[in-house]
């Protein structure tokens, strides 16, 4: 639970009570008050749908890759959907994301479609980056995808950089960064983070919390327990600590934190603990996690606990059901139309390589 950002969070919000109360037919009245509540149903239900989504493509992907149709390496988010997803649903259109290589997710909640997703990691000409880049690159800046970043915390100050562009331009636009754990310990994240509380600049810094960096436990190679966290106050920030794997309690603190920057009150720096279902990349089995750990925080799936919590919240099975068959279809049609796709013809070769370097970007 976050430790303070929630309590700023649960404010009543009049955007979604609207939503929410079209949506709140579907449930019955006794637990219309619990489902739409600051949150209302109709994030709910996207939240859902968005976890989902990621989780079924990349298990895709990685059934792809055992066919020898994905080429290159590939690292999963299984078992991190709720930060993407609660992230996204409280972002505005035009916000920023910035991530890493471990970043089908983040790239997909962003409304980049599972085709060119999915195309780009077999390395297709329909892919988002005409198959081009593949699994560590995924972009999409017409989605707020600023792109995926394979160098530890090279991305955080490119994040804070793009907060400032939002902040010079008055745009209102938030630039989300995303990284993990282990990225506290590298001074761009530091650098950034100091310089993004100086100039309060727009952004909210995001450390997916997974206990690993590659085959590392976290704990053994830091001085604090909570590696983000525990920091914050370093740069004047609050510490906000949040459960990875609860997309509403994800959801509160990156609203609170979003809104936030929106009216000048400048960066925020969220630790979201989570875990990987499957190792660093595909080519780790990942033998050097405790049984036991990895036990419990498989007991902690956060798509069955939110399908759970759906239930109880009063929504019919059949509509849970029926976004589990729907999300399954657009997973199954989107590899088809991948696999019909060709690899980049020879005329793509040189294209999209070098920006416009003239002068007409510079002025
Ligand atoms: C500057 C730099 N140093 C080392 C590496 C090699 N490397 C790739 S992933 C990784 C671990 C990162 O762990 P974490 O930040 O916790 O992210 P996670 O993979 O758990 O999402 C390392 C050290 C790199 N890519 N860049
Ligand atoms: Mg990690």
């Amino acid at each position: 639970m976050a430790r303070k950002a929630a309590k700023s969070a649960t404010k009543s919000r009049g955007a979604s009570a609207k939503a929410s109360s079209k949506a709140g037919a579907k449930t019955s009245t006794r637990s219309k008050s619990r489902l739409n509540d600051d949150i209302g149903e109709e994030k709910r239900l996207k939240m859902f749908q968005l976890q989902l989504e990621v989780r079924h493509l990349e298990k895709r992907a990685h059934d792809l890759f055992l066919q020898n149709l994905v080429k290159g390496t590939s690292h999963l988010a299984v078992g991190q959907e709720a930060i993407a997803a609660g992230c996204a649903t409280a972002m505005r259109p035009n916000d920023y994301t910035f991530c890493t290589y471990r970043g089908h997710a983040h790239t997909m909640v962003r409304g980049a479609p599972m085709t060119a997703v999915l195309g780009e990691l077999m390395g297709r000409e329909c892919g988002l980056l005409k198959g081009k880049g593949g699994s560590m690159h995924l972009t999409s800046v017409e989605h707020g995808a600023m792109g995926s970043y394979a160098i530890i915390g090279a991305h955080l100050p490119i994040a804070a950089g793009a907060a400032w562009a939002a902040q010079y331009k008055k745009t209102g636009q938030v630039s989300f960064c995303f990284f993990g754990d282990g990225t506290t310990n590298i001074g761009a994240f530091h650098e950034a983070l100091n310089m993004a509380a100086v100039w309060k600049l727009p952004v909210i810094f995001v450390c997916e919390n997974n206990l690993y960096m590659e085959y590392t436990p976290i704990g053994d190679v830091t001085a604090v327990p909570n590696p983000a966290a525990d920091r914050a106050a370093a740069y004047g920030l609050e510490s906000i600590l949040v459960d990875g794997n609860d997309a509403d309690a994800v959801y509160r603190v990156a609203y609170a934190a979003a809104e936030k920057a929106r009216s000048g009150g400048g960066p925020s720096l969220i630790e979201a603990r989570t875990y990987r279902h499957f190792g660093h990349s595909r080519a780790d089995p990942a033998t050097y996690r405790p049984k036991k750990e990895v036990e419990e925080w498989l007991a902690r799936d956060p798509i069955p606990m939110y399908r759970a919590r759906l239930l109880e919240f009063g929504v019919k099975e059949n509509v849970v059901s029926g976004i589990e068959e729907s999300v399954l279809k657009a997973v199954d049609d989107a590899t088809e139309a991948a696999k019909e796709s060709p690899p980049p013809s020879m005329e793509l070769l040189d294209t999209d390589v070098w920006a416009d370097g003239g002068a007409s970007w510079r002025n």
